[in-house]
C-alpha cells in the first residue's frame, strides 16, 4: 500500500510537470499529435487554408445526431429518445391535442449518479415532460425502457410553463385580426405591412391574469431598419391569450399622446447597412493551438482538461448545465468532488416604468420563454475564437419531436496573456530570481438572445481550481417612444423613467438579474455554509495600534441563517465546507463563493414582480438539497403568483448543517441606459467565484511549467502561403 502510494505521487509529480506543456496524458488526444506539425519551421498553418475547426470527437461530427447514444447517466435525451416519448405522449393524450413546454431527461437520483463507473448500465432512463392539454399543465414522467407514463398533480401551484416557440411564432399575428388594432396602426400613417408584434409575458398583478394564458403583444415599424426595437409604437399594448390565439384586450394609450415613432435614421446594426468598419486593427490577433486542443469530450458530454473533469450539457430552460465538476489534486493524483450541479436558475428583468404599457415589464427569461431555446448557434470567430470546438443541443418541438440546435455551446482553451502565479526577488540579498506561469483556462460558452437583449454565460475553469462564472449582456435596449427630443424638454419634475438615448427614444431604466443553482459537494455531499466574517476589533491600548480587523466564522445551522444581503462595510466571506475532512494542518476543506455583479433589488419585497422574483431578495442562499427545488422562481414561472419560490422554500428553515446543501447566488446589474447602449450596448460583464480554500494542502499549480520559446507556434501570417 505504502509503496504503491510513493509510486503515485512520483507520477503525479511528472504529470503535473507536463501539465501545462503536453496534457498528452488523455488517450483521445494522442491521435492529435500525429499531426502535430512544426510551427517554428513551417508556418503554413496558420493561413486561410487551414483554417480548420477541429472537434475532439468523432461522435460530435455526426451532425444530425441521429445515431448518438447516452453513454453517462446524465447524458440528455438523444434524437431517437425523444422520438420515443413523442410517441407514448401521442397515446397518452389518446390522439387529441398537447403541447410540449419541456422534455428532457429525468436526471437519475444523485446516489445512483454518484455510483456509477465507466462500463457499468445506465440507471433507468427516464424523460421529464411538461405538456399542455385542454388547458391543463401536465407534469409526467415517461419511462423509456417500458413506455409507462406517470402523472404527478401540480394543480396546487399556480402559474403556466413557459411559452413555446411555435407558440410565439403564432400569436404575433393575433392582434391583424383585430379591426381596431389596423385602424389604430393605420390612423398613424403607418403600413400595416412594416408593422411586427411580439409576445412580452404578462407578469403576474391579480386577477387579471389568472385562469388564462396571456402574453401583451407591443408593436414595432420595420420600416428601413432590422433594428425595429428603436421603432416603437408606443402605448399600443394587445393582450392575447396564447391558447385560443386571440386579442382579448385591446389597449392604445399613445396616440391620444401624440407619440411620434423615432426615426429610423442610425439604428440599424448590421454591417451590410451603412456600418463599414472605421476601425479595424492591421494586423489579426488570434488565439492558435496548431496542435489541437489540450480537452477531450469523452462520449459526448464529459470534459476533460488539464486537472479538471466535468460534465457539460445543453438545456432547453437553464441554458448550459455543469455536472460533477470535479478536480484532480495534484498532492495525490485523485479527482475530488467540487460541485455536483451549478446552472442558471432564473432570471429577474424588471423595468423601472409604471405606466399601462410598461408596468408588468418583469420578466423571468429562463421560465417564461427557456434560457437555453433561445440560444441560437454561435459565429465561429467572432463570439468564440478560433481554437473552439462546439456541442449541439438537441431540443424537443412543442408537437414533442426532436430537434438539433447546431453549434449552441463552444468550448475552448483561452490563454489571455495573463501569469497563473509569479515573482520576482530584486536583487537586494543576493542574485535576482524571476519566476512567472502562464494562466490558461478552458471556457464553455452559450449566448441566449432572448428578443432584443443577448446573454453570454461564460463557465471558465482554472487549474488553479478556480470557475469562474460570467456573465455578459449585449444587445439591443427595449426602449419607450417619446415626444421628446432633447432633454431641455422635460419638466424639472417629470420622470421619463429612463435616459433620453435619440430623438424620441428613451432608455428605460431596469436590472438584471441571474440566480444559480450550485449544488456544492466539496468532498462529498455533506457540507456547511460557514460565515467567515470580518469585523473591526479594538487594542484598548494594549498596542499603539488602536484597532485591527479580525475573524470570527459562524457555521449556518438552517436555511434563514443562510439568507445573505451583501454589505461593505460588515462584510464576510462564504464558505462552503466539508466538516468531515481537514487539511493536515487541520483546516476543513472548502471552497468559497467570491460575489460580484451585487446590484441588489430595490423594489418593495411585496411588489407581485418581488414575489415572483423573490430569489433577489437576497445575493447568497443555501437550501437543503431537494431534487424538487431547482428553479428559484418557480417550475411554473409564467404568471406565477410567487408561492413555489426560493424565499418560500427557504423560509421554511430547514437544517442545512452537515448536510447535503445547494448554494443560490444572484447575480445582479443595474442599468441605467445611456447613449453609448444606442443603438445596440457594447457588451459588459460580471460574474462571481468559487475558489478553493484549504482546500488544497498548497498551491495547486506551483509546479505547473513555464512557457519557452521552443514551444510556441512562430506563425508568420501568409508568409508561406501563397
Ligand atoms: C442522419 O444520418 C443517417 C446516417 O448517416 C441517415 O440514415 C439519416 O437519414 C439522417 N437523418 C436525417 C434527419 O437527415
Ligand atoms: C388587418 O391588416 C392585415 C394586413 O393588411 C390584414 O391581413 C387583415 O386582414 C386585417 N384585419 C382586419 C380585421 O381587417
Ligand atoms: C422538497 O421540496 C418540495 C417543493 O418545495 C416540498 O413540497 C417538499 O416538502 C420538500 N421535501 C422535503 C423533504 O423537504
Ligand atoms: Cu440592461
Amino acid at each position: 500500500m505504502e509503496a504503491k502510494n510513493s509510486f503515485m505521487l512520483i507520477l503525479l509529480a511528472v504529470s503535473a510537470v507536463l501539465l501545462f506543456t503536453v496534457f498528452t496524458s488523455h488517450s483521445s488526444i494522442s491521435t492529435a499529435s500525429s499531426e502535430l506539425t512544426d510551427c517554428a519551421a513551417n508556418s503554413g498553418w496558420c493561413t486561410a487554408k487551414n483554417r480548420i475547426l477541429r472537434r475532439p470527437t468523432a461522435a460530435s461530427l455526426s451532425a444530425n445526431h441521429s445515431s448518438d447514444v447516452a453513454g453517462h447517466p446524465l447524458d440528455p435525451l438523444t434524437l431517437t429518445e425523444i422520438a420515443g416519448v413523442r410517441d407514448r405522449l401521442v397515446s397518452f393524450f389518446g390522439g387529441s391535442g398537447f403541447s410540449v413546454h419541456s422534455l428532457v431527461l429525468d436526471e437519475p437520483d444523485k446516489d445512483a449518479v454518484r455510483r456509477w463507473k465507466k462500463g457499468d448500465p445506465l440507471p433507468q432512463r427516464q424523460a421529464a415532460v411538461i405538456a399542455r392539454a385542454a388547458g391543463k399543465n401536465y407534469l409526467l414522467t415517461v419511462d423509456l425502457e417500458s413506455g409507462a407514463v406517470s402523472e404527478q398533480d401540480s394543480s396546487h401551484v399556480s402559474g403556466f410553463p413557459l411559452i413555446a416557440l411555435e407558440e410565439m411564432q403564432a400569436v404575433i399575428w393575433a392582434p391583424f385580426k383585430n379591426p381596431d388594432f389596423n385602424n389604430s396602426i393605420i390612423e398613424r400613417g403607418l403600413d400595416l405591412n412594416d408593422v411586427v408584434c411580439l409576445p412580452f409575458s404578462p407578469g403576474w398583478f391579480g386577477d387579471k391574469e389568472d385562469g388564462k394564458r396571456l402574453v401583451k403583444l407591443e408593436c414595432f415599424t420595420t420600416k428601413d431598419t432590422a433594428n425595429f426595437y428603436m421603432r416603437p409604437i408606443e402605448g399600443i399594448i394587445a393582450v392575447t391569450d396564447i391558447d385560443e390565439n386571440e386579442v382579448v384586450e385591446f389597449i392604445d394609450r399613445g396616440k391620444k399622446k401624440h407619440i411620434p415613432i423615432p426615426k429610423a435614421d442610425g439604428t440599424d446594426y448590421r454591417l451590410s447597412s451603412d456600418n463599414s468598419p472605421v476601425f479595424k486593427l492591421p494586423n489579426p490577433v488570434s488565439m492558435e493551438q496548431p496542435n489541437g486542443p489540450n480537452f477531450v469530450i469523452e462520449g459526448n458530454h464529459l470534459v476533460k482538461w488539464a486537472n479538471w473533469e466535468f460534465h457539460l450539457k445543453p438545456d432547453p430552460r437553464a441554458g448550459v448545465v455543469v455536472s460533477q465538476a470535479r478536480v484532480r489534486d495534484p498532492d495525490t493524483g485523485l479527482l475530488r468532488n467540487v460541485m455536483y450541479k451549478g446552472f442558471a436558475s432564473e432570471l429577474f428583468v424588471p423595468y423601472m416604468d409604471p405606466e399601462e404599457a410598461w408596468y408588468f415589464k418583469t420578466y423571468m427569461d429562463a421560465g417564461e420563454y427557456g434560457f437555453g431555446l433561445q440560444a441560437l448557434a454561435l459565429d465561429p470567430l467572432n463570439d468564440c475564437p478560433r481554437n473552439a470546438v462546439y456541442m449541439d443541443a438537441v431540443f424537443a418541438a412543442s408537437d414533442g419531436s426532436p430537434y438539433v440546435r447546431s453549434n449552441m455551446i463552444c468550448i475552448f482553451e483561452r490563454y489571455a496573456g495573463d501569469a497563473a502565479w509569479r515573482h520576482t526577488e530584486a536583487p537586494i540579498v543576493g542574485d535576482m530570481i524571476r519566476e512567472a506561469r502562464p494562466k490558461i483556462s478552458l471556457v464553455a460558452r452559450m449566448v441566449a438572445s432572448l428578443a432584443n437583449y443577448d446573454y453570454i454565460i461564460d463557465w471558465e475553469f482554472h487549474a488553479d481550481g478556480l470557475i469562474h462564472v460570467k456573465v455578459s449582456l449585449t444587445g439591443i435596449v427595449i426602449v419607450k417612444g417619446t415626444s421628446y427630443v432633447n432633454t431641455n424638454q422635460v419638466n424639472e419634475n417629470e420622470d421619463v423613467y429612463g435616459t433620453l438615448l435619440s430623438d424620441n427614444i428613451i432608455g428605460v431604466v431596469h436590472d438584471h438579474y441571474v440566480n444559480f443553482h450550485l449544488d456544492m459537494d466539496v468532498d462529498g455531499p455533506d457540507n456547511s455554509f460557514l460565515n467567515v466574517h470580518l469585523k473591526r476589533a479594538y487594542t484598548d491600548g494594549k498596542s499603539p495600534r488602536k484597532s485591527y480587523m479580525k475573524v470570527e466564522k459562524q457555521v449556518a445551522k438552517t436555511e434563514k441563517e443562510a439568507q445573505i444581503k451583501l454589505k461593505l462595510y460588515d462584510p464576510s466571506e462564504f464558505h462552503v465546507i466539508n466538516p468531515n475532512k481537514r487539511t493536515k494542518v487541520g483546516n476543513p476543506v472548502g471552497y468559497k463563493i467570491v460575489p460580484a455583479g451585487t446590484a441588489a433589488s430595490l423594489l418593495d419585497p411585496e411588489d407581485p414582480p418581488q414575489k415572483r422574483a423573490a430569489f433577489t431578495n437576497n445575493q447568497i442562499w443555501v437550501t437543503g438539497y431537494n431534487r424538487s427545488q431547482q428553479w428559484s422562481g418557480g417550475l411554473f414561472a409564467y404568471q406565477s403568483h410567487g408561492e413555489d419560490t426560493l424565499q418560500v422554500w427557504s423560509d421554511r428553515d430547514g437544517p442545512i448543517e452537515n448536510r447535503d446543501i445547494v448554494l443560490w447566488y444572484t447575480l445582479g446589474f443595474h442599468h441605467v441606459p445611456c447613449q453609448e447602449d444606442f443603438p445596440i450596448m457594447p457588451t459588459v460583464s460580471s460574474g462571481f467565484d468559487l475558489k478553493p480554500v484549504n482546500f488544497f494542502e498548497r498551491n495547486p499549480v506551483l509546479r505547473v511549467a513555464p512557457y519557452d520559446d521552443n514551444q510556441l507556434p512562430v506563425c508568420k501570417a501568409a508568409a508561406a502561403s501563397a
